[in-house]
């Protein structure tokens, strides 16, 4: 067992849900401090309520529980973050602020960071895009992530704190539903056609986007945090890939279980959201510096979602 105390911020959210019970397992049940705004859920856990844009509680918690390791996630995503933009940035910006400031001053070993294929824009390549593209987001979310890129290693050069991170896909997971992301719409079709309705999809059939199975983006979270120093040569954020695919792509993988389910399109605001992102993503540095290598492709993806999602609705 591992000897560092992790505490882990936005534990309620999609990630954070399923996160919790690894980093248990890793680090031992009390050695893991889950914190959000609220407590919903968690009960199999060491909870404290935190507002993450509040320094001085951040900095008690750290201190009462002599934490080694921050997993930072909370953040507001792409679309709910364009119906409030200047309070998304906010609340993106000083919680990211408020963890590295206690990084620094209480020596934290490491910090995770995460960001995400919203960092690319307009004009970063659709197909394969590299490690290296320009980074001119379309959402305040994307802004502020490639923020989150830039302070992160400012931090590191300056103050030498290790900062990691990756730049999620859109992420699937049976676990708990995400909010206010432009890729829900692939958790959500799950969901209704395992309980045999139809769905309205909020993005058009032929919108390619990146995604990963939340177990795929679990060990990549895990392997790059225990990778050695040495390896680690992106300090802004690794590119990370599990999968590629369309709406329709998704529906016949979700109709080789269920012939009859019926899917309708109706694009909203997301769609241009959508459209200003990559379609695939090449992350052939993370590969290369701490071996990653994803496990999860369509059809496996969504033999699970269905095997789990039918245990929670029948
Ligand atoms: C979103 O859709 O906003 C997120 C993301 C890709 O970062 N899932």
């Amino acid at each position: 067992m591992k000897h560092e105390t992790i505490l882990v911020i936005g534990a309620n959210g999609q990630i954070g849900t399923a996160l919790l019970p690894r980093l248990q397992t890793m680090y031992g049940f009390g050695n893991v401090i889950a914190t959000d705004i609220r407590q919903t859920g968690h009960e199999e856990a060491i909870f404290e309520v935190l507002d993450a844009t509040n320094i001085t509680a951040l900095a008690d918690i750290v201190q009462r529980h002599r934490v080694t390791q921050i997993y930072h996630l909370a953040a507001v995503l792409s679309a709910k973050g364009e119906a409030d933009p200047l309070w998304a940035w906010n609340l993106n910006m000083q919680t990211l602020l408020n963890v590295l400031e206690i990084g620094r001053t209480f020596n934290l070993d490491k910090v995770f960071v995460p960001s995400s294929i919203a960092a690319f824009g307009e004009h970063a390549p659709k197909e394969e895009t590299p490690q290296s593209s320009v980074l001119d987001p379309a959402t305040v979310y994307g802004i502020s992530k490639v923020a989150a890129e830039n302070w992160s290693v400012y931090y590191h050069k300056r103050y030498k704190l290790d900062v990691r991170s990756l730049r999620y896909p859109g992420v699937i997971s049976y676990q708990s539903m995400p909010g206010g992301g432009t890729t829900d719409y692939a958790v959500a079709i799950y969901h209704e056609a395992v309980q045999g309705h139809d769905f309205e999809c909020f993005l058009a059939a032929d919108t390619r986007l990146p995604m990963i199975y939340m177990d795929d983006a679990l060990r990549a979270t895990l392997e790059l945090m225990e990778a050695p120093d040495d390896n680690i040569t992106i300090r802004t954020s690794y590119n990370l890939a599990g999968m590629s695919f369309t709406p329709a792509e998704l529906t016949a993988s979700i109709q080789q279980h269920f012939p009859d389910f019926k899917v309708t399109y109706a694009p909203d605001f997301r769609q241009a959201i959508a459209n200003s992102w990559p379609k695939s993503i090449d992350d052939s540095v993370a590969r290369q510096d701490w071996g990653w290598k994803p496990a999860f492709d369509l059809p496996k993806m969504t033999h699970e979602m269905i095997t789990h999602l039918n245990e929670l609705y029948h």
